[in-house]
């Protein structure tokens, strides 16, 4: 494989402007794992790496959004900070109290869209981790702008491009988000990359946690491949989407690959279960294949519970960087802030065919040959 100049990494500081101190998890209120450290921690670590070079996202409007969310969800992203400090609760940040389930309304039809600011939040949001906060909007709507800039990179001639963003996106659906998710910057990036190309992307997708939203938004299309490795859903958020059965449907019937793994996982396993992955993929023949990157995989992340070390993901990087094929890489989980710099580092830096830039570790050795 040959070597590129330097790697572009598309970053914005206005990240910043999202900054929930809370979410609600198991049942518990704890500072949010979903921190603005994450993605400044990427950044010194690729910062200081001549092989990188930053830049600051175009801007691509609202129509790439509006062609995989629903128009209702958009809008109530645009005005829900404004809504709520009109006439919400006083609370810092919105976060709902009853969702629509769907069980409650079964046999019944469809419910009226609610009008109340907490009626919404419970419409429109299917977790109590997701906070809404005055920035939260254009933030995520930065983190498009990141992942189209970086899908323009390589329709440019780029091997591979960098989207360095937070909030992760997978989690959000067409018309629900959730999941420290708000819009699917990895699912815009996918459909204008399609309608670019008028041919087939695949997606792959190896955060720990499996990308709900991004199935389902390309579920029964022919021309994406979804295919992802994360924690069996039958043990971890998002609990009910990422089963081995999901295969597509209509039209996108076997255009959806999950490998569902147990706690523990390490990267001998991680590594079977990836070339399983880029066989489908290189069988799939896509014009593009845009990265969901995560690094809650990690041994020591706090929310996950897989073994994965350092060195792994060069190699992970390495075969994905193999695959030859022009790489939108758009960052997603990932909460060790203190190892989120060097395991990014690593698994980018496999991917464009650069050395590691740190030693092996003992034991790591083994799998990579
Ligand atoms: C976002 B991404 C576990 C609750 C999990 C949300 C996790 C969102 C992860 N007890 N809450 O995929 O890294
Ligand atoms: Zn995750």
């Amino acid at each position: 494989m040959e070597q590129v100049d330097s790697m572009r990494v598309v970053y914005s500081p206005r990240h910043h402007l999202h900054d929930p101190d809370f979410e609600v998890t198991g049942g518990r209120r704890i500072a949010g794992y979903e921190v603005a450290a994450r993605v400044e921690s990427i950044r010194h670590a690729l910062e200081s790496d001549p092989d990188f070079s930053f830049e600051a996202p175009g801007t691509f409007g609202i129509g790439p959004i509006r062609a995989v969310h629903d128009a209702g969800l958009i809008a109530y992203l645009e005005s829900a900070w404004q809504d709520w400090r009109a006439r919400g609760t006083g609370a810092s940040a919105i976060m709902p109290d009853a969702f629509l389930h769907p069980g409650a309304r079964a046999g019944m039809g469809d419910a009226p869209a609610p009008s109340s600011p907490c009626g919404q939040a419970g419409y429109y949001c299917f977790d109590t981790a997701t906070p809404i906060v005055p920035g939260t909007y254009e933030v995520t709507r930065v983190a498009c702008d990141a992942a189209l800039t970086a899908a323009d990179g390589v329709l440019s001639g780029e091997r591979s491009v960098y989207a360095l963003t937070r909030p992760p996106g997978h989690h959000s659906a067409r018309a629900v988000f959730g999941g420290y998710c708000y819009l699917n910057q990895a699912a815009v990036a996918v459909e204008w990359l399609a309608g670019r190309t008028h041919d087939r992307i695949a997606v792959l997708d190896v955060d720990y946690h499996h990308g709900n939203g991004t199935q389902q938004i390309f579920y029964d299309r022919e021309d994406v491949l979804y295919t992802s490795i994360h924690a069996d859903p039958s043990r971890t958020f998002p609990y009910f989407a990422g089963h081995a059965s999901e295969t597509g449907a209509g039209a996108g019937t076997g255009t959806t690959f999950n490998q569902p793994m147990p706690a523990g996982t390490n990267d001998a396993q991680y590594l079977e279960a990836i070339e399983r992955t880029l066989t489908r993929i290189e069988a799939f023949r896509p014009a593009v294949v845009v990265v969901s990157l995560g690094f809650d995989t990690y041994g020591q992340d706090p929310i996950g519970d897989f073994a994965l070390t350092t060195p792994v993901y060069h190699e992970i990087g390495r075969r994905a960087g193999a695959l030859d094929l022009p790489l939108v890489i758009i960052q997603e989980g990932g909460y060790d802030v203190a190892n989120l710099g060097r395991n990014a580092r690593e698994w980018l830096r496999g991917s464009a065919g650069l050395a590691p830039a740190f030693a092996a570790e003992d034991g790591v050795k083994a799998i990579g040959s």
